[in-house]
This record gives C-alpha cells, structure tokens and sequence, in this order.
C-alpha cells in the first residue's frame, strides 16, 4: 500500500482497511470524517473523541480544510489513506447560485478534484482530473480500493451515460450505473468501463468494506426506491456477488452510504445512511447475515452528511489534532 492519502472530489466513499482478526489488537486508535455540507462545498474534518464510531468533534475551529480552486463546480471529495482508501466527499455546489440538479446530471462534472497527502496534514493543492467520456453527464460519489494483486487503485463512481449522437445531453439517458478506472497515482487513470449498469434500476452510490483476502462488501441504492441494499462476494471485486435480500433499512428515503469497520471490536460493522437531512448511524456485529439496528447517536454530529471516514494510528491522531485544533 502507498503511503498516501487522498481527498478525491467527487463523491467517494472509502474502504475500510483490513479487518480486525479475532485476538489481533487493532492498531487504529480512532476515526477522521471528511465531508462536506450541501452549503458549503470545502473539505471539512470531524475526529473521534478517543476511538468513539459515534462521538465527534468538529476540527479546525469548524472551518473548511481544504477549499477547491478548480474545475467546474459539481465534485466530490474522498480521502483515501495508506490504510485503504476513505470516504466520500462531496464538492457538489449545489447553492451555487445557478445549480440545476437536472443540469449537473447532463453537463455535470466529469472529473474528481484530487488532494494528496502522506500525513494527513501537509496537504498538495487540488488538481482536477477527467475520469470520464463525454458521453457521461456525471461522475457522483467516487470510491476508491487499492488492489495489492495488481498494484493500483480501482475507483468507482455513479455515472449517467447519453447516446453518443446527443452530445448536447438533451435526450433521455440510460439508466444510472456504476464506473470505475484504474490509478496508480491518481493522477493518470485507465478509460473507465462499465461495473454495475442494470438494465432495470438506476444505481448510484456504491460504498465498499474490504473484509479479508478476496472478500467485500458493498452497498448501492436502488434509486428506484430510494434504498440501500448489501450485496458480497469472496472473489474479489469482479467475482459473483451475493444479494443481501431485502434492504438495510425500512425508512424511505435513504443514500449515500459511509460503511467502516470498528476500531476495537471485532466483526462489528457501522453503516451511515443519509435521510436526505444528515446521516444516521447504523451498525451490525453479523456482516454477512446482517439486521443494521441504529447506533446511539450520543454525541454525533448535527448536520453531517456525504463523509468519509478513515481509522486513524495514535501519531495520525495526534498529528491531525494538533494542526486542526477542534472547536
Ligand atoms: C448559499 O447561498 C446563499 C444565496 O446565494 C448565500 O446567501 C449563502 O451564504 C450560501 N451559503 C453558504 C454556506 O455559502
Ligand atoms: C509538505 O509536502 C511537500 C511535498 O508535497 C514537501 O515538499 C514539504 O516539505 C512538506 N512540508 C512539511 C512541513 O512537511
Ligand atoms: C429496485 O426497486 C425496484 C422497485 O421495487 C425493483 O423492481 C428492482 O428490482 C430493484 N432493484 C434492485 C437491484 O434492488
Ligand atoms: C434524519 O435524521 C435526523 C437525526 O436522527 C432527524 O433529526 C431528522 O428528523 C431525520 N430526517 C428525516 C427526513 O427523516
Ligand atoms: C461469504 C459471504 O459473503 N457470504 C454471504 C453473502 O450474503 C449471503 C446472503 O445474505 C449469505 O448467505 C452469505 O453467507
């Protein structure tokens, strides 16, 4: 794994890193949230207290972190550290004064805005970079993995496809589906293909858990229904993947998934939905046969919502406390 940690915009989820062994003592001593808020589309960080899934204080005095200076406004943010890529971002302006949810699907950005970091402090200034052809109207809710197999990043995103005769994006799209590229340095990326199109229900939103060797998980919403489901595989992120039946929650509407492994309990899982006001926390100890029953929400934040979150080591912790003093 590189050491390097990215905050990739455009909306990117993370996978969590490897998952804690029965008996192994995780050497992660808490939890950095990158997100950013409807209003104001910056980098923002939100830090565990002590190796709290729930409790967190807002960073930097609750000022932005990291603000972009470039490309067009409709991007999302992940941070992706040495330990497996992190979470999602978003920089997707929408109170910019001209925003159009209709028009940032059609002529909406094709390229994630890109920060680089070894220490999760000393940050690179954003560059953009085009992942996607122009036949997409979108590149939404990136996620990034790093394969040790083949050496590079695999990242994904939700995408909306026109025919290549509208290249106006006035006409009716195929269906939402999930995209993906390969990196080694985020700086060059592969021409994306295809990962999940459906040929009956748009999908958006992908969220991964690498859970050991060749196994994942991942959770896409059903835009159809507005739901969150899981599906898993033990035979790496092209094998067969397995439905969860059903969805992971009842409530309607729910998005934009932030999935991470716990620090300190093994086989215990927290999923974050976003109600379409902030995220929920959720949390199961049975990934693969899973009820996600609600978290206490004792000290979560108020308002949160398209994050990322990343375990921390203690000298990450420290490093990251003492450059963003909390509120
Ligand atoms: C959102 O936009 C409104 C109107 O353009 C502006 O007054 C407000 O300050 C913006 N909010 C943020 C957080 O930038
Ligand atoms: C920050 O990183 C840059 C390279 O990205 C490096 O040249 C510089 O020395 C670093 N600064 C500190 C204080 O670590
Ligand atoms: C999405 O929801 C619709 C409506 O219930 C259903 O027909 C479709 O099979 C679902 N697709 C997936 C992948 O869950
Ligand atoms: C979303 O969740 C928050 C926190 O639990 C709650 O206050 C809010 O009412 C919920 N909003 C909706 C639309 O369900
Ligand atoms: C290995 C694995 O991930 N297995 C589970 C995937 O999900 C299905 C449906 O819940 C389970 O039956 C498998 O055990």
């Amino acid at each position: 794994m590189q050491h390097l940690t990215l905050i990739v915009a455009t909306l990117m989820s993370a996978v969590a890193s490897s998952p804690i062994e029965i008996g192994q003592t995780s050497k992660y001593t808490g939890y950095l949230v990158s997100t950013f808020s409807d209003a104001s589309p910056q980098v923002q960080f939100y830090l565990s207290n002590g190796n709290s899934p729930i409790n967190f204080r807002f960073l930097n005095k609750g000022k932005p972190v990291l603000a972009s200076s470039v490309g067009t406004k409709g991007q999302l943010v992940c941070a992706c550290s040495e330990h497996g890529p992190t979470d999602p971002f978003l920089d997707l302006d929408i109170n910019a004064s001209d925003f159009s949810w209709d028009k940032a699907t059609r002529q909406g950005s094709r390229g994630l805005i890109i920060w680089k970091s070894t220490d999760l402090v000393n940050w690179s200034s954003p560059s953009l970079r085009i992942v996607e052809v122009n036949t997409a109207g979108m590149a939404w809710a990136p996620s990034a993995i790093w394969d040790d197999a083949t050496s590079q990043y695999y990242v994904f995103w939700s995408s909306r496809q026109y025919s290549s005769s509208d290249t106006a994006h006035t006409g009716t799209a195929a269906l939402d589906r999930i995209r993906y590229a390969t990196t080694q340095d985020f700086t060059t990326f592969s021409v994306p293909q295809d990962y999940i199109a459906l040929s009956d229900t748009p999908l958006i939103d992908q969220e991964f858990l690498h859970t050991g060797a060749n196994s994942f998980t991942r959770f896409l919403k059903n835009e159809t229904v507005n739901q969150v489901y899981q599906e898993n595989t033990t035979g790496g992120l092209f094998g067969t993947w397995t439905r969860v039946p059903g969805y992971l929650r009842p409530e309607s509407p729910l998005e934009g998934p932030a999935a991470f492994a716990d620090n300190t309990t093994p086989g215990l899982y927290h999923v974050w939905l976003d109600n379409y006001t902030q995220y929920v926390p959720y949390q199961t100890a049975d990934l693969q046969n899973p009820s996600w029953s609600a978290s206490s929400t004792s000290g979560f934040p108020v308002g949160l919502k398209h994050g990322s979150v990343t375990p921390l080591t203690q000298q990450e912790y420290d490093a990251v406390v003492a450059a963003y003093p909390p509120l």
